[in-house]
């Protein structure tokens, strides 16, 4: 560390602050001052180079000579700061979330990308989508653009704002309207206030947008993955469940209301039990009326939105049947009164088929049938059960309705840009069977975006004919096979003892334990459960629940009773639980929650592979939704979940600093003085620029037209150019000096 070097280190306050390093003691420890020009003794390990000043709040972090944390996020916040939300990091486009509105989305900015005016554009979600959109019809190859991020992040408003640039884009026949509209009407269904976001996706989602060959949209194709279904019959206290049901009972009008008889949210269990039920500064019935307007928009017709809206209804009056208990008895019955009539109304079934089915279950007992009566909770139980049952499908009927409406099966063939906004990864205090399925499709997402980083790299320095071998990459292969490894990985094993009936959250722990203690991802824990070291870090897992989260079977009474309703979605969502299909000769509904998971995973991967990826990395600046706060140790911490520190290391372990010869030449040249080259030989100037100033060998390489440098080296080089410009400038105020 050379003397007046700058120098973040931590301060009392726990913050990094800017210093100078003063002296350098025997020991090799140091003497700094801070801005405040305190004095303090530092070791070398508690401190990192700060930037020279030229790389101040700059837009790209690989720009950065050193690249530490403290200068990665010194320069986001400077540019946060100044509602420079978007950050590159080479490839990768940090976004950050304003929590307010920024004019930075207008038509006009739209075309300005468009147009390419200028080529030094602040980067913005368009910049990249438009790269996405140029390579589609330069090089003919489809794209992606992968969006992740922790929970109220920004990647929904994000993937919104590259589709509505694709719109644009690709605008004409008016399917981008439709695809537009398709947003509203899935954040109806698929989202909720949760505790961190008040709009938060509780499920995965893919669109592919088809383009023709003259570059016009002609369809899309939504794929979703893994709804949260236990939101609609609880919720945690300050959350609410999925949009729709607040919109409905705000917004329906007279004649629908009679219909469906529907009543206020408040008079509903599954909504009212843990009093939230409204929104900051949102009007749950002007959004039913844009929830409609969608529905038109999209072409569903009248009659299935009125069936649609009898599911609802029939699902929140699920919510309100009761059961007792008589005295001496330890089974119970279903109180016939209006919510129980409604249900049946509703779904079209008499109200003792609907007792029957909810407060019994058939058993099969070596080839005998016995029926079982339920226990008051186990008939509560049975009840939630079918009302998720029935939500989940109709979310799929959604799906399936919007992607008819956009053409989704004619424009598969031809070229296509998909988004993914995909949950990120999460470490709760505890964590379930959910946090497992989101963490293990974040591994895969990491690999893939490691490969694709590393692979740009490597092929930068190929074309700069410069040597790539020294570069260390460490996968995260190890953590993938031990969930998904065949015979023994953690899905095979829960598979497995899904299939005994007699199985616990204790033998589940005990099994996995067994097999997988090699893996030096895995730790045994003592209450049931395991450790995972995720690239992003460990996470603990309960084993709690696990069993039937991934059985996820709807018993045959309640398949049953939905297959002989009157209704037609009753019919149908019953036929489609029931598994009366087969998929590659296996049974669907055998098919375990975290297999069907792991194969959609898989397509998914499959499919990404074939595009060329851009990776949108959203980071939140604070955890209260607040404007203007950056939150210095969230944002680190998302940072390394994201992997964005983990592009930071790629670049750091090769050589990340790169100058055309002509800038550096521009910038350095002087320090040559008269053996500067006349006739502007960039390249040869800044070799003996390098070599005159002893920049080790190994410290940089020569490509054909570019530097590049290992990390620190132009500090190095601004330190000298400093020193020199100020000892020229001292000079000449002496000279001056003497002179006056
Ligand atoms: V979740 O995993 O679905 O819970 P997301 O999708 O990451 O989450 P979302 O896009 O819903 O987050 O953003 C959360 C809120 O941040 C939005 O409702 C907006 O109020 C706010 N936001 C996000 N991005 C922007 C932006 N570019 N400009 C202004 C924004 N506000
Ligand atoms: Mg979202």
């Amino acid at each position: 560390m050379l003397q007046h070097s700058r120098i973040w280190f931590k301060a009392s306050t726990g913050n990094w602050e800017i210093g100078s390093v003063q002296s350098v003691l025997q020991d090799g420890s140091l003497i700094c001052s801070s801005n405040d020009d305190e004095v303090l003794e530092l070791a070398v390990k508690d401190i990192h180079p700060a930037n020279p000043d030229i790389l101040e709040g700059v837009d790209d972090l690989t720009k950065l000579s050193y690249l530490n944390e403290p200068s990665v996020l010194h320069d986001l916040k400077t540019r946060f700061e100044k509602d420079n939300i978007y950050t590159n990091a080479g490839p990768v486009l940090i976004a950050l979330n304003p929590f307010k509105k920024i004019p930075l989305y207008s038509a006009e900015r739209v075309q300005m990308y468009r147009d390419k005016v200028s080529k030094n554009f602040d980067p913005h979600v368009f910049a990249i989508t438009d790269s996405a959109c140029t390579a589609l019809f330069r090089d003919g190859i489809n794209q992606s653009v992968v969006i992740s991020g922790e929970s109220g992040a920004g990647k929904t408003e994000t993937a919104k704002i590259a589709m509505q640039y694709i719109a644009t884009f690709g605008g004409g026949r008016g399917v981008e309207d439709e695809i537009l509209e398709s947003n509203p009407l899935l954040e109806a269904f698929g989202n909720a206030k949760t505790l961190r976001n008040d709009n938060s996706s509780r499920f995965g989602k893919l669109i592919d947008i088809y383009f023709d060959e003259s570059g016009t949209i002609s369809g899309a194709k939504i794929q979703t993955y893994l709804l949260e279904k236990s939101r609609v019959v609880y919720q945690s206290y300050g959350e609410r469940s999925y949009h729709v049901f607040y919109q409905l009972c705000a917004g329906a009008d007279h004649a629908l209301r009679q219909k469906i008889n529907l009543k206020l949210a408040s008079d509903y269990q599954y909504l009212s039990r843990n009093g939230c039920l409204t929104i900051d500064a949102v009007d749950d019935a002007a959004q039913f009326r844009a929830m409609l307007n969608a529905m038109d928009r999209v072409r569903i017709p009248r009659n299935d939105q009125q069936r649609l809206f009898e599911m609802l209804a029939a699902v929140l009056w699920l919510g309100n049947i009761s059961f007792h208990t008589a005295e001496s008895e330890n089974y119970s019955t279903m109180a016939v009164d209006e919510a129980a009539r409604s249900v049946a109304s509703l779904l079209g079934c008499q109200i003792d088929v609907l007792h029957t089915a909810l407060c019994t279950r058939k058993i099969n007992a070596r080839g005998e049938v016995i029926i079982q009566q339920l226990t008051e909770a186990q008939a509560i139980d049975s009840r939630d059960a079918l009302a998720k049952a029935i939500y989940s499908c109709l979310f799929e009927w959604l799906v399936e309705k919007i992607n008819n409406s956009l053409d989704a099966g004619k424009a598969c063939e031809s070229k296509f840009i998909s988004i993914l906004d995909i949950y990120g990864f999460e470490s709760f205090e505890n964590n379930s069977f959910e946090q497992l399925c989101i963490n293990y499709a974040n591994e895969r997402l990491q690999q893939f975006f490691n490969h694709h980083l590393f692979k740009i790299e490597q092929d930068e320095y190929s074309s700069e004919r410069i040597d790539w071998t020294k570069i260390e990459f460490v996968d995260n292969q190890e953590c993938l096979d031990l969930i998904e490894k065949k015979p023994v990985g953690l899905i095979t094993l829960l598979d497995e003892e899904c299939s005994f009936p007699k199985a616990t959250e204790a033998s589940l722990a005990l099994k996995l334990s067994e097999h997988l203690k090699g893996n030096s991802c895995f730790k045994a824990e003592r209450s049931p459960g395991f450790t995972i070291n995720h690239y992003a870090g460990e996470v603990t897992y309960g084993t709690s629940g696990f069993l039937e989260k991934n059985r996820d079977l709807l018993h045959v009474d309640l398949l049953e009773l939905l297959g002989s309703c009157e209704h037609d979605l009753a019919k149908e969502f019953a036929a489609k639980l029931g598994g009366t299909g087969r998929l590659n000769g296996v049974d669907l509904q055998r098919r375990s929650v975290s297999t069907k998971f792991k194969n959609q995973l898989l397509n998914l991967m499959e499919r990404l592979e074939t595009t060329s990826p851009h990776f949108i990395r959203c980071v939140k600046p604070n955890n209260r939704q607040l404007r203007n706060v950056f939150d210095f140790d969230l944002v680190l911490q998302q940072l390394h979940c994201c992997g964005v520190l983990e592009v930071v290391r790629i670049a750091r372990s090769g050589y990340p600093t790169r100058y055309s010869y002509e800038h550096f030449a521009q910038r350095y040249g002087f320090l040559l003085g008269q053996t500067k080259s006349r006739h502007n030989d960039y390249r040869n100037d800044s070799l003996l620029v390098l070599q005159k100033n002893s920049i080790l060998p190994g410290a940089f390489q020569a490509g054909l037209s570019k530097l590049f440098f290992r990390p620190g080296q132009i500090g190095i080089l601004e330190h000298l150019r400093t020193g020199t410009l100020n000892a020229v400038v001292y000079t000449q105020s002496r000279f001056r000096g003497r002179r006056d």
